[in-house]
């Protein structure tokens, strides 16, 4: 093991997941510092590891039958070297330290590789808004944001979605903050349309993760149009992959929820999707509901004493795990590779565990990280603060075309990176080293701070 991931393990014992994604960037930026001594020398690993600040804080709010209750809020400000920090919130009973610091380590690679001017950060709380009433929810965002707003602003930290926070969510954190600090400032994105969103901002994550897709498929001449593609989760990113992959010609069979997954070999159609994107968004109901109303499909509940995730289990040309981490594991990566899958896009952050992501690399098939495949939310984030500084709102082609050539800018980015280190067509260690440079090189320039 390397010095710098024992001394992360020895700080921070059971920080698993954060664990796991400093070791895949580690061992990837290697050959960097074989090649730049002088990175020793400033400790660059040891500061990129440490968050810049890490806040916690206690979050009551009271629930419709006037009992109170307690939450733990979190806001991790990673790293600030090439702009204010940037990330999104998850509420989800699962949140803790770890998952904050892997989300947000991640995060300050990827949004280097944007080509825009953000940090790294990533907040939340282990508050579960499933089954809450709205008013529920909104009282919790107001408890939330009554502490999160000392800390934030829109040219130090701009947190936005992830999973569990959505538009409502970001509502009402925003009309909180506007309150507290009397100012109506774009401190937050992925906010709705009329009062300062960006148009394609819902869409970006899951769009530019198949605008990544199709740029690797391309280096082949080969294109989306009648590749059938494995699609899991059923959220906001999942939605927009679908989206874009029926648009594309694809034929998308599945999406899952944590209950289990659903598999439709007559694919899921533009009309299919809509009856999707009202159960979820709006009567936030259970995938299972899929199969009940189109008999075509089949239904199969999640078992977490399986030894694999049974989702990746059919034949299919193309895998974009699009609901939360470590969903990949090596059977299902062996059980993909069985089934004909050349393509792996990562819609979710670090979906893949490193064993799955060894076997794709061994076996040299299209394997494009999160860091990457999913920067596009970020990157058109980074738009909607652009736009709101500017107190103006560009039409959704602008946006869309922005956000294609930023996708197909961390393509060749990653390909070149990587193959100026000795590992040609590898987009982790291309998406490793590059997000590293830029952000390393930026804080060389800083100073010791
Ligand atoms: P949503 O909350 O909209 O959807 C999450 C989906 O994943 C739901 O279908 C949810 O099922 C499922 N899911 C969540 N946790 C688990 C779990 N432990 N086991 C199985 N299924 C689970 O979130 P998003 O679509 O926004 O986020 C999905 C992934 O994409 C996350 O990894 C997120 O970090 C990443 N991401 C999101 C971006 C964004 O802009 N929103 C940007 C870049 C990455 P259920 O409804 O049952 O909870
Ligand atoms: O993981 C991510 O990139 C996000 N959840 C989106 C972050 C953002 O600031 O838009």
């Amino acid at each position: 093991m390397s010095d710098i991931l024992k001394s992360v393990t020895v700080r921070d014992p059971g920080e698993k997941e954060f664990h796991q994604a400093v070791k895949e960037v580690v061992e990837s930026v290697q050959p960097v510092l074989d090649r730049n001594p002088e990175y020793r020398q400033a400790a660059v690993m040891e500061r990129i590891t440490e968050p810049e600040r890490v806040i916690m804080f206690r979050v009551p709010w009271m629930d419709d039958q006037g009992q109170a209750h307690v939450n733990r809020g979190f806001r991790i400000e990673m790293n600030s070297a090439i702009g204010p920090y940037k990330g999104g919130l998850r509420f989800h009973p699962s949140v803790n330290l770890s998952i904050l610091k892997f989300l947000a380590f991640e995060q300050v690679f990827k949004n280097a590789l944007t080509t825009l001017s953000m940090g790294g950060g990533k907040g939340g709380s282990d508050f579960d808004p499933k089954g809450k009433s709205d008013n529920e929810v909104m009282r919790f965002c107001q408890g939330f944001m009554a502490e999160l707003s000392r800390h934030i602003g829109p040219d130090t930290d701009v947190p936005a979605g992830d999973i569990g926070v959505g538009a409502r969510e970001i509502g009402y954190l925003f009309g909180m903050y506007k309150k507290l600090r009397n100012e109506f400032t774009g401190v937050l994105t992925g906010k709705s349309l009329n009062w300062g969103g960006s148009l394609i901002r819902p869409e970006a994550t899951g769009y530019g993760c198949v605008y990544f897709a199709a740029e690797m498929l391309n280096t082949k001449n080969d294109t989306l149009q009648g590749k059938t593609c494995l699609v899991s989760g059923s959220g906001n990113v999942a939605q927009f992959t679908a989206e874009k992959l029926i648009e594309l010609g694809a034929k998308v069979v599945t999406f899952s929820d944590s209950s289990g997954c659903i598999y439709d070999d007559k694919g899921i159609d533009s009309d299919k999707l809509e009856f999707v994107k009202r159960l979820k968004n709006i009567r936030r109901g259970r995938i299972r509901e899929y199969a009940d109303k189109y008999s075509e499909a089949v239904y199969t509940e999640a078992d977490g004493s399986a030894d694999h995730n049974f989702l990746w289990d059919h034949k299919a040309d193309c895998a974009f795990p699009c609901a939360t981490q470590n969903e990949i594991n090596e059977k299902d990566a062996a059980n993909l590779l069985g089934n004909g899958i050349s393509l792996v896009s990562e819609g979710a952050n670090m979906p893949c565990n490193p064993e799955a992501i060894n076997v794709f690399l061994d076996k040299k098939i299209f394997y494009a990280p999160g860091k990457a495949a999913n920067a596009g939310g970020v990157a058109v984030s980074g738009l909607e603060m652009a736009q709101n500084s500017m107190r103006l709102n560009w039409p959704r082609e602008e946006v869309d075309n922005r956000l294609k050539l930023i996708m197909k800018s961390i393509h060749k980015t990653c390909l070149d990176a990587a193959a100026e280190y000795g590992e040609p067509g590898n987009y982790m260690a291309g998406a490793n080293i590059a997000g590293f440079l830029k952000v390393v090189n930026a804080m060389l320039d800083q100073g010791l701070v």
